[in-house]
């Protein structure tokens, strides 16, 4: 079985956790907390990054590289769209999840809510924290123009644009950084996500001594 080093609140590793989910492939988690630069995890990945995916003598980082391997080996519910075009926008997309909503909602987030509170007990800067809402709500905003033109984040179907962007979505609104008002195209596509029985496992976990808001798991939120 794929062992997973990841932690709760790692975007990437819920990236390939819902793909591995989609496309039916056993995985088992194993905690890692990359602040932590532990030899034996930088042996793993030299990076110090999660998430690193490891069976038998394959040892695999970088979730976009993790994710072309399962798409390239697994052809169960393949997800980057049919056609180079198709595949062109499925990565242009999680290219954007991945890069600039990551670095200008969810970094500033887990930087002041979760590192601050569990890790070094500092009190979370106000201003940085409204800095990552503000920037949520301009990410959305073109979330919800794209989704008034297509049915999913990339095209017709639902695909790794999806898994991405609910990865990101996801851990931004666990630490407060979404206000879902005026915003009714995504989500009513987060809602379609959120009930996907190979994500709720994502929205059950916690992590530990930093509790989500209360409308975090439902699907009326
Ligand atoms: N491009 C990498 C980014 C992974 C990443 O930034 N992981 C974060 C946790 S969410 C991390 O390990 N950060 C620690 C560090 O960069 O030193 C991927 O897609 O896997």
């Amino acid at each position: 079985m794929w062992i997973l080093h990841q932690y709760p609140l790692c975007p990437f590793s819920r990236k390939i956790r819902f793909q591995c989910a989609e496309k039916g492939v056993a995985v088992e988690c194993v905690r890692e907390h990359p602040w932590e630069r532990r030899d034996a995890f930088l042996l793993l990945n030299p990076a110090g990054q999660t998430p690193v995916f490891v069976q038998g003598a394959v040892t695999l980082s970088d979730s976009t590289a993790i994710a072309e391997y399962l798409e390239e080996t697994v052809e169960r519910t393949p997800l980057y769209g049919a056609g180079a075009e198709a595949r062109a926008e499925t990565r242009r997309m999680c290219a954007w999840v991945d890069q600039k909503f990551y670095s200008e909602v969810v970094v500033p987030l887990l930087a002041e809510r979760m590192f601050k509170r569990l890790v070094t007990r500092g009190q979370p800067d106000a201003a940085t924290i409204r800095g990552a809402q503000r920037a949520a709500e301009g990410h959305l905003d073109y979330l919800d123009y794209l989704l008034e033109h297509r049915r999913w984040l990339s095209g017709p179907a639902f695909g790794l644009a999806d898994v991405a962007a609910a990865a990101q979505v996801s851990v931004a609104d666990y630490l407060g950084g979404i206000d879902w008002d005026g915003h009714e195209e995504t989500r009513t596509w987060y809602s379609a996500i959120k009930s996907r029985p190979t994500f709720r496992p994502l929205l059950a976990e916690r992590m530990e001594g930093l509790p989500p808001p209360a409308h975090y798991d439902k699907l009326d939120f």
